[in-house]
This record gives C-alpha cells, sequence and structure tokens, in this order.
C-alpha cells in the first residue's frame, strides 16, 4: 500500500491543504468543550447571563469554522483519491498495452480487468479515507487526551479501562476479519473469470446445450463469493454494537465517578462534562481507527495486485538508442533463428534462416502446431528470438523503435480482430489519415468491394464488436484490406485465405501481386494452391526448415513438400505444372 503513495506526488498541495484543514477542525473541536464547561461554572452556576451569550457566541464561529473547514477538506481528500484512483487506472492500461503477449497469460485477461476496476476502487476508497479520517483520528486522539488529562486526572483510569477493552474487541474482530478480506478479491476474480468466458462463449456453450454447466459453474463461484461476504459481514456487524456498548458504559463510568468528585468538591460540573465530551472524542477516534485497520488490509492486497502488474517488467523493452534502418526497402532476414515460449520444454523454432527480399512472395507452408504463425510473430516483435536475429531493412529488430518497426509491417494476424465501428474507422486503423479512396481501393483489391456494394451504408455500414455480423471469409477481406490501406514495405499473411473459396481466393491474389508488387510478402498458408507460384517457399517442420525453394525445386527435393501436395493435389492439376 505504501508503495503506492508515490503516485500521489502531483496531489501535493491538495494533501496540503487537507492537513491544514484538518488541524483547524481538531483545535477547534478540542477547544469546543473547554468553552461549555466554562459557560457551565460560570455562566449557568454564576447566574452571568451576559458571559453565557458572549461564550455562546464564540462557540457558535467555532463550530462554523469547523463545518467550514471539515466540508473543505473532506471535498479535497475526496478529490486527491478519486484523481490518484485515475492515474492508477491509467498506469495500469498503458502498461497492459506495452505488454508481450505473454505477460498477458502471466495475469490472465479476467484478472487484468478487475484490477483495473475493482482493485482500484478499494485503494481509492481507502485512500480518501487516510484523506479525511486517518489525519483527524490521530490528532483527536493525543489532543483529546491532553485536554482530559487536564481536566481532571483522577478519573483518567476511566480512559485506560475504555481503552483496553476496546483494543481487545477490536483484536479479536480484526484478527477473524482480515483473511477474509483477503479472499473476497480472489473470488471476485474467479465470478470474473467464468462471466468472461460464457459470454465470449455463448455460441459454443449453445452449441454444445452446456447451458446449466456453465449456470451451476457461475453458481458455484457466485456463491463462494457471497459465502465469503456473508461471513465477513456477520463477523463486523458484530463491531459497531459492542463498540457503542464500551461508549455508553463508558459515559456512564464517567457520570458516576465524576459526581462523586463534583460531591467532593474536587471538580466542577462543566469540568466533568467536558472530561466526558474529551473521551468520546478519544473513542472514537480510535473507532475510526479501527475502520482503518479493517479496510487498509484489504487495500493493501488490492495494493499488491496492482503493483504485480505494474512491476511486470515487459520482456520486449524498447532499446535505449533506437537505431535508424538506413534506406527502407523492406528486406527481412531471419539468421539462426530459434525461440521457445516461456516455460516451454521444447524450441518452437530451430534453425530458421531465410531472407524474403521486396518485389518478391515469400511462402511458409507446414501442417498445423509447425510454428508458422509462431514465426511471423518475431517480426513485429510480438515476442523476442531466444537465439539468433531477425533483421528487418538489415538492422536487428530488438535494436529499432517498436513503432518505427511497425509502422513498416502490415499485419494480417490469423485471429482476426475487428473493433466496433463503421468498416472506415476499422480500415483506418492501418491508417488513421486514409481518405474513402484509398479505404476503397484498398477494399476493392481485398475483394470486399463486392458484398459491401451490397450493404445499404456502403463503407459507413456498422461493424459489430469482433465483426461478429460478417461471415469469417468477409472478415478476413476487411482484415486484409486494413494492412493494404497501410501500404507498408512488409505485409505478412497469417493463414489468411483459409476461409476463402479457391475463386476468390485465386482472384485475390493476382490483384494482390499488381497491388503489392514492390514490397515484401509472406503469406503463411496451408494450401499448396495458395503458395505453388511464390518466389520461395519455406517448408517448416515441427518448428525445423524441411526445404526451400520454387515450387518445381521442392517437388524434387523436398520429402515433407510432396507429401502435403500429394495429400491435397488431384493429379491433373500437378500436371499443369
Ligand atoms: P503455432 O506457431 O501457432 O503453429 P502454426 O501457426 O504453424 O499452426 P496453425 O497452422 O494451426 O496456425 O504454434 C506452434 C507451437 O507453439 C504449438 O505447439 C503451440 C505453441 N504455442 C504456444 O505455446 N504459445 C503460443 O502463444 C502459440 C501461438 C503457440
Ligand atoms: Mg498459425
Amino acid at each position: 500500500m505504501t508503495k503506492l503513495f508515490k503516485f500521489l506526488k502531483p496531489y501535493t498541495r491538495w494533501i496540503i491543504l487537507v492537513l491544514a484543514l484538518t488541524m483547524v477542525q481538531a483545535f477547534s473541536q478540542l477547544y469546543l468543550p473547554d468553552l461549555m464547561s466554562e459557560i457551565v461554572d460560570k455562566g449557568v452556576v454564576g447566574g452571568d447571563i451576559n458571559f453565557i451569550i458572549q461564550t455562546g457566541l464564540i462557540m457558535l464561529a467555532f463550530s462554523v469554522v469547523v463545518s467550514v473547514a471539515t466540508i473543505i477538506a473532506r471535498l479535497y481528500g475526496a478529490k486527491t483519491g478519486v484523481a490518484f484512483a485515475r492515474d492508477l487506472r491509467r498506469r495500469i492500461f498503458v502498461k497492459v498495452e506495452g505488454f508481450s503477449l505473454h505477460d498477458f497469460d502471466q495475469v490472465g485477461t479476467s484478472s487484468l480487468i478487475t484490477r483495473t476496476t475493482n482493485d482500484v476502487t478499494q485503494v481509492q476508497n481507502v485512500m480518501v479515507m487516510i484523506l479525511t479520517m486517518m489525519i483527524f483520528a490521530p490528532m483527536m486522539l493525543i489532543g483529546g487526551l491532553i485536554m482530559a488529562l487536564k481536566t481532571d486526572i483522577a478519573l483518567s483510569w476511566i480512559i485506560l479501562v475504555a481503552a483496553a477493552v476496546l483494543g481487545v474487541v477490536i483484536g479479536v474482530v480484526a484478527g477473524r476479519g482480515l483473511p477474509l478480506f483477503k479472499s473476497i478479491q480472489k473470488k471476485i476474480d474467479k465470478v470474473n473469470l467464468v462471466l468472461r468466458e460464457s459470454l465470449t462463449g455463448i455460441r459454443v456453450i449453445r452449441a454444445f446445450n452446456k447451458e446449466k454447466f456453465e449456470e451451476a459453474r457461475f453458481e458455484e463461484a457466485n456463491a463462494d463469493l457471497t459465502g465469503t461476504s456473508i461471513k465477513v459481514f456477520r463477523i463486523m456487524s458484530f463491531m459497531f454494537p459492542a463498540l457503542m456498548l464500551i461508549m455508553n458504559m463508558t459515559t456512564v463510568a464517567i457520570v458516576w465517578f465524576g459526581a462523586h468528585r463534583i460531591d467532593s468538591g474536587a471538580i466542577q460540573v462543566g469540568d466533568m462534562m467536558a472530561f466526558q465530551q474529551y473521551v468520546m472524542q478519544i473513542m472514537f477516534s480510535i473507532m475510526m481507527a479501527t475502520m482503518m485497520f479493517v479496510m487498509i488490509p484489504r487495500a493493501s492486497a488490492s495494493a499488491e495486485r496492482i503493483l504485480s502488474v505494474l512491476n511486470i517488467e515487459n520482456e520486449v523493452l524498447e532499446p535505449k538508442k533506437p537505431l535508424e534502418a538506413k534506406g527502407s526497402c523492406g528486406c527481412v532476414t531471419f539468421n539462426n533463428v530459434s525461440f521457445s515460449y516461456k516455460g516451454a520444454e521444447k524450441p518452437v523454432l530451430k534453425n530458421i534462416s531465410f531472407e524474403a527480399k521486396p518485389g518478391e512472395i515469400t511462402a511458409i507452408i507446414g501442417s498445423t502446431g509447425s510454428g508458422k504463425t509462431s514465426l511471423v510473430n518475431l517480426i513485429p516483435r510480438f515476442y523476442d528470438v531466444s537465439e539468433g536475429e531477425v533483421l528487418v531493412d538489415g538492422v536487428d529488430v530488438r535494436e529499432q523503435g517498436k513503432e518505427a518497426l511497425r509502422a513498416k509491417v502490415g499485419l494480417v494476424p490469423q485471429k482476426i480482430s475487428l473493433f466496433s465501428g463503421s468498416i472506415k474507422e476499422n480500415l483506418q486503423y492501418g491508417k488513421s489519415d486514409a481518405t474513402d479512396a484509398e479505404v476503397l481501393s484498398a477494399l476493392k483489391t481485398a475483394q470486399a468491394s463486392e458484398f459491401i456494394d451490397t450493404l445499404e451504408d456502403g463503407i459507413n455500414a456498422r461493424v459489430e464488436q469482433g465483426g461478429a455480423n460478417f461471415s469469417g471469409g468477409q472478415k478476413q477481406r476487411l482484415s486484409i484490406a486494413r494492412a493494404l490501406v497501410r501500404k507498408p514495405e512488409i505485409y505478412i499473411f497469417d493463414d489468411s485465405f483459409s476461409a476463402l473459396d479457391f475463386k476468390t481466393d485465386a482472384k485475390l491474389r493476382s490483384a494482390l501481386r499488381k497491388e503489392i508488387d514492390h514490397a515484401t510478402v509472406l503469406i503463411v498458408a496451408q494450401r499448396v494452391s495458395t503458395v505453388m507460384n511464390a518466389d520461395r517457399i519455406l517448408v517448416l517442420d515441427q518448428g525445423e526448415i524441411a526445404g526451400i525453394g520454387t515450387h518445381k525445386e521442392l517437388m524434387k527435393t523436398c520429402d515433407v513438400y510432396k507429401e502435403i501436395v500429394a495429400s491435397q493435389l488431384s493429379e491433373e492439376e500437378l500436371g499443369d505444372e
């Protein structure tokens, strides 16, 4: 928790203001019982009506000061806490945006969401409490003690007894409640996880008739959270009445023993009343401190969860001095690249060396799981290589600025993601200032014009979240158009033609050839027909290169390739070649 305090720095001025106002508030409140005791002793007992009115007016003025100070202090305390939470959320978001894909897996998406929302709110609430109460309570405690002792030392044993009883009650309650508070956050995570999975997987759940199963799973997580929360509140509900009881017993004790002191002439009636008010202030500040004890551990659990996100060392670091690649032709070179996912036993890619040049199409083919996606993900540096190097324009990708590097790459990922908005907005993800003409031309090359012409709103038609209102092949073409609009030097198509029928596939590739003849093109595919005409075909087999060459060359030399071909093409098609 304390580690998060450094993020409060921009609000130092507000915090100083809150501190100053809290001091005014505390001093005024501590002075009030003193004035009141004078009214009782000198005014009421002495029968001096003018004194009562005068002192009464002073008390009124102090009360107004207290109220105004309290309102302003609370306002700025709350403002600080809320602004602090906003900054935290922003930090987490920016941090997460810079995550490598592996970092995401480490924390989990639903937990990231809980941490950015619920956990930050917990911390915010405590921060507001600290600013509005935590400073006030100790001041009142110490001030109240001094004033009470000044009023009557002989009665002060009552404070000791009351504080001891209070301490025991608080200790018991906090000891039982705190561990539960910590586990609540984890249970919220779990509810979020189940909810998220069932929302995103709703189609599969329906198709497999798993609604009941999912309901049961949600019910379990939900009941777990509810059970723990009820336990916590049950313990806490015991706390308040217990505290009230202690307070009231203390009052009775003061009146009882104070009456004896008055009787023997040791103190006056006003003194006893003032003493009683000071004791109440002391007890009240102890109660406030207790609330903090309850809230802080819960918030620390949240703070830890937030910090663990903020402290993740980004694996894919921005170089200190980014090198500018000389010239920008778009050459991609792999030199002896090996790569393994973190925690995996075997490397996914071993000793990969090849070169993809501008104006050429380099195709990558291989069975599923052979590492094709992993290979192309190394080019925009989603991951860093374990051994060897990946060069773009002759410079290691680790030496280049991430933004500059990625600006050179137009990626059509295997798993397509479209965003909610219009078609045009989605394409402008590739190039933010793309004009309608550019958008239309990219859609034409991607063979998407036909189906877009049938839409009423054309390129302004709506795209639902994740592109849910388009077919698989339509989404692929939109995703291709998004990369085309960018006009990068390097195009990467990761299995981007798989959902297209053969005719559209062929038409699209011939349009691409014309449109992007200057660029470096990498095509990942499963279909031999897609890669046959490439200038260079890379055959991947379990992460290793089984052969490199043109279709003709590979047919002679590479067994793995021959097998793939044999499984796909009929004899006549082969005869054409
Ligand atoms: P991929 O590189 O995804 O294999 P692929 O693209 O050739 O397969 P497909 O044709 O089906 O798209 O995966 C290679 C191996 O790496 C596979 O065993 C799974 C593993 N892997 C991970 O461990 N973590 C990951 O994030 C990915 C993408 C793959
Ligand atoms: Mg793949």
